[in-house]
């Protein structure tokens, strides 16, 4: 059985997502970040950068790094789809996309959210939050330029690169504007919250969705 460290909000999500879609058998942890659980000896023991999400495998190998946690659930469930056939022109275009936004969307969503990462000071949080809204909005732009006809990333099929993009589209500090700058997104959301999987985590991860 699996096991993931997680908390509502974050980018646990799409690891989650991973394994419902994928039919895994896994039991949740859920960490109190506002709490500071990922402080304790426990939790720094499975991840020293005091982060979620953290999947610990059946046989007791800890994974951090959300796109690590995706392919790996993906090959260890074929059957699932979750990526596109392995050395498929689609796959690549899959793998591209999936550190494109871990690099880009996941990494500035961060400056934004725990800027005090970035800087010890303070006064430095406005123009480092200032910098990383425009960062977004550009990597934004070439992720929606990408899209094919649509609903998911790749056209027509799902795959796991989708479960991240709803996940930093959410947290996007103007998700209205996002959506009416990019439509393609809209309709990216209504695909995936029409997917069972999705559907049964959604409220449990999104509770400011409420
Ligand atoms: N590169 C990591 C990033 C993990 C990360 O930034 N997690 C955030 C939540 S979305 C976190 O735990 N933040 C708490 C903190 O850093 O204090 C991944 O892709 O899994």
């Amino acid at each position: 059985m699996y096991t993931l460290h997680w908390s509502p909000e974050t980018g646990s999500f799409a690891p989650h997502a991973a394994l419902e879609e994928a039919g895994a058998d896994y039991r949740l942890v859920e960490v109190d970040l506002q709490g500071g659980a990922h402080h304790s000896e426990e939790f720094l023991a499975l991840n020293p950068r005091a982060q979620v999400p953290v999947l610990t495998l059946p046989d007791g190998t800890v994974l951090t790094e959300s796109a690590a946690m995706m392919l790996h659930i993906a090959d260890c469930h074929p059957e699932a789809g979750l990526f596109p056939p392995v050395g498929s022109v689609a796959r690549a275009r899959a793998y591209r996309w999936l550190l494109f936004g871990v690099l880009n969307l996941y990494e500035t969503d961060c400056r934004i959210v725990d800027t005090h990462h970035y800087s010890a000071r303070e006064s430095d949080f406005e123009g480092i939050r200032a910098k990383a809204r425009e960062d977004l909005d550009r990597s934004w732009d070439l992720i929606a330029a990408a899209f094919g006809e649509g609903p998911y990333m790749l056209g027509r099929d799902f795959c796991a690169v989708d479960l991240c993009l709803l996940m930093y589209a959410w947290w996007h500090p103007d998700r209205g504007a996002l959506v009416a700058r990019h439509p393609v997104l809209g309709g990216l959301f209504d695909a995936l919250r029409r997917r069972p999987a999705v559907d049964a985590i959604w409220e449990r991860n999104f509770r400011s969705a409420q």
